[in-house]
């Protein structure tokens, strides 16, 4: 009889910083009364992250979202746009709050980005741009895209929401396509809080997206385009200030996490398991994703989300129901079967990865899935078609 963890047992925790380093920096906010609108503080952050990017290309933003929505009207993508359903679904809101037609395409088995021969198939007269997602912080499959970016004169955009400290080589993913958005949001292994940013190739672009997250502000008595308000403030600054230091050990710790659950979810039977990366990219374990073959393991995806429960472990779903299927997408002509993410989307179940997690509870949730396959395994297989008789 396996017991149920006595506290939660969420998908993440956000890492937080000691207490009274983070009461340090307040103080000097206390003292500058400087809460928002370009402080110092974010000054100092932005600085840092030129420094760990290697380019000054970055821009800083409340949240993901609003990041990528402005990177989309800054860069003047309209028309159609190339993108996945397989996404949390504010990839796509980017794309609607800029009047662009998102067009679904199907992703790969192994590792949920876009399919690139579905991307090239999928290209019209009016196609401006791709907006792939490195989806769970796993690499797109950077040279096939880009080659198709090339060849068809398209913006190659990267929702990399999920990618913060991810390299190919020596190379940051920061630094592939036009452009890359990172989210800070607490629920990343790298956060402020709440928070976005933007990086890209092109300097120019730099000035656009600080006036589109001042409101278009040039200077007090000039607006030069139709801006938002989207900037990131101090408290957050401090927070993603605060929170880079422990980068290297919230990577180290969050795969430390991965290879234990890898190692004991292996060879369980209906459970699958993302191939190994390939050596040259240095993953940052954002998630845990598995998939869950219903006849093999013995019970749905659905039901092992809902058993785990029991044990106080509180799974997710991500990214089930595909965008696509979200009632405010349902009008957009799919023309793709999206064959492999609609398999996905139905099997696919993340489980519990951050830095605080022990791996005395990764152990304990392995052992309850185990568990709970074996006991499928005792119950009776009741045919009905053959009970009926
Ligand atoms: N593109 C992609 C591919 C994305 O995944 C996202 C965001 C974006 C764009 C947009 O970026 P942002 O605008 O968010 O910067 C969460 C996050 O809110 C969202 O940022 C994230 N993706 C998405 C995948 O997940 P929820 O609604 O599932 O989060 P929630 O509140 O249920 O939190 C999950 C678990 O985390 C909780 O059960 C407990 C724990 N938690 C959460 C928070 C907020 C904490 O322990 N403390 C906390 O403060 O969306």
């Amino acid at each position: 009889m396996i017991k149920p963890f006595e506290k939660p047992i969420y998908v993440t925790r956000p890492f937080l910083p000691p207490l009274e380093k983070f009461c340090q920096g307040l103080q000097e906010i206390w003292e500058t009364r400087w809460l928002t609108n370009n402080g110092p503080i974010l000054q100092r952050f932005t600085q840092e992250l030129c420094n760990f990017f290697e380019t000054d290309n970055v821009c800083l933003f409340n949240n993901g979202t609003l990041a990528l929505q402005i990177a989309l009207q800054g860069m003047g993508i309209s028309g159609e746009v190339i993108t996945t359903p397989y996404t949390f679904v504010a990839t796509t809101h980017a794309l609607f709050w800029n009047k662009i037609r998102p067009v679904f395409v199907d992703i790969e088995p192994e590792y949920y980005t876009l399919d690139p021969e579905k991307v090239e198939a999928a290209i019209t007269p009016w196609t401006t741009a791709i907006l792939a997602v490195h989806v769970y912080g796993y690499p797109c499959k950077l040279n096939a895209l880009a080659d198709i970016a090339r060849r068809h004169n398209l913006k190659l955009i990267y929702d990399a929401a999920h990618a913060f400290g991810v390299k190919v080589g020596i190379k940051s993913i920061a630094h592939f396509g036009d452009l890359g958005m990172f989210s800070f949001h607490a629920t990343k292994l790298f956060h402020s809080l709440e928070g976005g940013m933007l990086i890209f190739q092109e300097a120019g672009l730099k000035g656009i997206f600080d006036y589109l997250k001042n409101f278009g502000f040039k200077n007090e008595v000039e607006v030069v385009m139709p801006g938002t308000n989207a900037k990131m403030n101090e408290m957050q600054a401090l927070m993603g200030i605060q929170v880079l230091k422990y980068l290297e050990e919230i990577i180290h710790k969050r795969a430390m996490i991965t290879n234990l659950y890898r190692q004991h979810l292996k060879e369980v039977p209906g459970i699958r398991l993302v191939p190994s990366l390939s050596p040259d990219i240095r993953y940052n374990h954002a998630y845990m994703p598995i998939e869950v073959d219903e006849q093999e393991f013995g019970m749905s995806r659905d039901t092992l989300y809902e058993k785990l429960k029991e044990y106080n472990v509180y799974t997710r779903r991500y990214f089930h129901p595909l965008v696509c299927d979200y009632a405010c997408y349902r009008n957009v002509s799919v023309n793709d079967p999206l064959t492999v993410a609609r398999r996905v989307a139905d099997c696919i179940l993340t489980l519990p990865i951050y830095d605080g997690l022990e791996l005395s509870d990764v152990e304990a949730i392995c052992e309850i899935i185990q568990h709970l396959q074996h006991e499928t395994l005792r119950e009776p297989i009741v045919n009905f078609a053959t009970s009926r008789e």
